[in-house]
């Protein structure tokens, strides 16, 4: 299964309740399932264009695909939301939303390429560097890297140290101007702009500073650990 490719059985259409809205919800079973268990083998994609329809006319945020690999897209306000700093750092901490938010903020506009093609230009985050992060936390001398968890209890992502500490990499809590909504990770996601949109974690809610780059949930699928748009995968988009 790649990383949000649609299954070729067992896809179901269903209505959404809000407005003209329709999700594609998929329920791959293949292989990996009996391997791993239903539950890290199910996964969804919500769509804005089931029909297939050209998506020229759509805003940003209109035109990102919707992913979960779990049979949810979960939910957690901001009030309720916490993230956990934890391992090889002199400083480990919990935030809160208001107190990430106290951090310096910071904005970038960057295409957005998920690595089964497609690719939203010029999108809008502001939310706090993760090399600010790193600062707060003072890594260790024997770390050198960083594991993100999700709430989704299922999906994680690794950055080596050099990649996390990249201007181009935040802790997002705005998208095109608005809280980021629960349907794109909010409260709060991860943003690699230089690489794939499977590094980009959903629901974030913990960073670990660890001794080596652990692979992520789709790595341990087939996906470069390595993602950069355009230089892995066996692509050659232009780079972000
Ligand atoms: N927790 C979690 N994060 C995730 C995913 C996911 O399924 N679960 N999908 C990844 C993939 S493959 C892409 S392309 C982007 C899609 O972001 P979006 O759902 O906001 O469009 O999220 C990434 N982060
Ligand atoms: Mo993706």
């Amino acid at each position: 299964m790649e990383p949000g490719k649609s299954g070729d059985a067992e896809g179901v259409l269903h209505e959404s309740p809000i407005g003209r809205r329709l999700f594609l919800g998929i329920v791959g079973v293949g292989a990996l399932g009996t391997l791993f268990g239903k539950s890290a083998q199910q996964w969804l994609s919500k769509t804005v264009d089931s029909t297939g329809a050209p998506t020229g006319g759509l805003l940003p945020v209109e035109r990102f695909r919707l992913y979960t690999v779990t049979d949810e897209f979960p939910v957690r306000a901001a009030e309720d939301w916490s993230m956990t700093v934890k391992g090889l750092c002199s400083n480990p901490s919990t935030f809160s939303y208001k107190q990430l938010q106290a951090l310096p903020q910071s904005a970038m506009t960057k295409d957005f390429q998920c690595v089964t093609g497609w690719r939203v230009e010029n999108v809008k985050w502001r939310g706090v560097k993760l090399s600010d992060l790193i600062d707060s936390a003072s890594p260790l001398p024997e770390a050198k890297a960083i594991t993100f968890g999700s709430f989704d209890g299922v999906y994680t992502e690794s950055l080596t140290l050099e990649q996390a500490r990249r201007d181009d990499v935040m802790l997002a809590y705005e998208m095109e101007g608005s809280a980021v909504s629960s349907d794109h990770g909010g409260p709060v996601r991860l943003v690699v702009a230089p690489m794939y949109g499977y590094k980009s974690l959903k629901w974030l809610d913990s960073i670990e500073f660890v001794d080596q780059v652990e692979n992520g949930y789709w790595e341990l699928r087939g996906y470069a650990t390595d993602a950069w748009i355009g230089r892995s995968n066996g692509r050659t988009d232009e780079p972000v």
